[in-house]
């Protein structure tokens, strides 16, 4: 399988995360794409490629302008406040509240996150730019002709909104890859997210949409990050009436509740008749994985891998998150494997 990966992931690193009341090594670490790349070595699957520079184009369609802005020089602000710490906001424009962007650094990082475990550190964008390359360079190989590629994007990019970043996330690279399949002929995309988490940054990009199909399977958010969006009865607005599709799932879920929900959504992505398909790949719903509470086996990755392939649709897998690391690798080539056999 063609897989675009880029070596500048190691340039975001914070040195820690908030969790739990502490300061720990982020769970989101570069060792992760070390894993996967290992593995893919290892099975002879890794046709590696590096990403072309950054069409612009497609990314300001997915993002607010002056959001791009604020990420581009946010650690230059930062230090230039006088702060000596990575960027970790503390003040919200919570309910009741003036929902205005500040001048002062310190402001407008909190009326840009959604979340506070997610530091930014010098080279966070020139990373997060790199991972929205990755995902690009690989959804024009699959638009160009290859039957599925395999973006290994890092950082990962599902809980990054129109406008706001967090989750570990900057730019929503699915988002991007699927409005490049549309900026590139496609009538119709489907985006499948088997992340364990809601994708809540897709979602709100595509919510108004009838042009994207959004599909989520997730840890249910009366128990799970990103805890306020995720419900099912979230169904899109407008003319995307009907096109989000959730499918909040509960605490120790193993593959027949999970799988079955799969299944509803390949029924209802088969039915939409897309033009490409996007998969927000995380494998943070295996059994040991520290932040989640799914039960899914090594070979279950496999299993789901092969449903995906029986669409028989362009493909493109996009990396977003799983932390169980000495797993992480296995888990996401199984998939990959599955989707080849499948
Ligand atoms: C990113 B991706 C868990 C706190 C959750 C953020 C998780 C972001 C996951 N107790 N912190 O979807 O894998
Ligand atoms: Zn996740």
């Amino acid at each position: 399988m063609k897989v675009v990966y880029s070596e500048d992931h190691r340039l975001h690193f914070p040195q820690g995360e908030l969790y739990g009341g502490e300061f720990v090594t982020p769970f989101e670490r570069p060792s992760r794409v070390e894993y996967i790349l290992r593995e893919l070595k290892h099975r002879k699957m890794a046709d590696l490629m590096a990403p072309a520079k950054l069409d612009l184009k497609s990314l300001r369609k997915v993002h607010d302008r002056e959001f791009l802005t604020f990420l581009e020089n946010a650690w230059v602000e930062w230090t230039q406040a006088g702060f000596r710490g990575e960027i970790i906001p503390t003040g919200f424009p919570a309910r009741g509240m003036r929902q205005k962007k500040p001048r002062h650094i310190d402001g407008k990082v909190g009326y840009y996150v959604l979340s506070m475990e997610t530091c930014i550190t010098a080279g966070t964008w020139d990373a997060a730019l790199a991972s929205a390359s990755v995902a690009q360079t690989a959804q024009k190989l699959v638009a160009a002709g290859a039957s599925s590629a395999f973006a290994l994007c890092r950082p990962p990019g599902h809980h990054a909104h129109h406008d706001m970043y967090g989750g570990y996330c900057f730019l929503n690279n699915a988002a991007i890859a699927a409005q490049g399949f549309l900026d590139t002929g496609a009538k119709r995309v489907a985006i499948l997210d088997v992340d364990f988490h809601h994708g809540n940054g897709t979602q709100d990009i595509f919510y108004g949409r009838d042009d994207v199909l959004f599909c989520s399977l997730h840890g249910q958010p009366e128990d799970a990050f990103p805890y306020f969006l995720g419900y099912k009865d979230e169904k899109g607005s407008g003319k995307g009436e009907s096109f989000n599709i959730n499918y909040p799932l509960p605490p120790g879920a193993k593959y027949d509740v999970w799988g079955a929900a799969l299944a509803d959504a390949l029924r209802k992505i088969r039915r939409y008749k897309p033009d490409a398909l996007v998969v927000s790949l995380g494998v943070d719903t295996f059994k040991d994985d520290p932040i989640s509470f799914f039960k899914l086996t090594s070979d279950d990755f496999m299993t789901y891998g092969g449903a995906i392939a029986r669409l028989r649709l362009p493909s493109l897998f996009v990396m977003e998150g799983g932390y169980a690391v000495e797993a992480i690798g296995i888990n996401t080539v199984n998939v990959l494997e599955g989707f080849l056999n499948g």
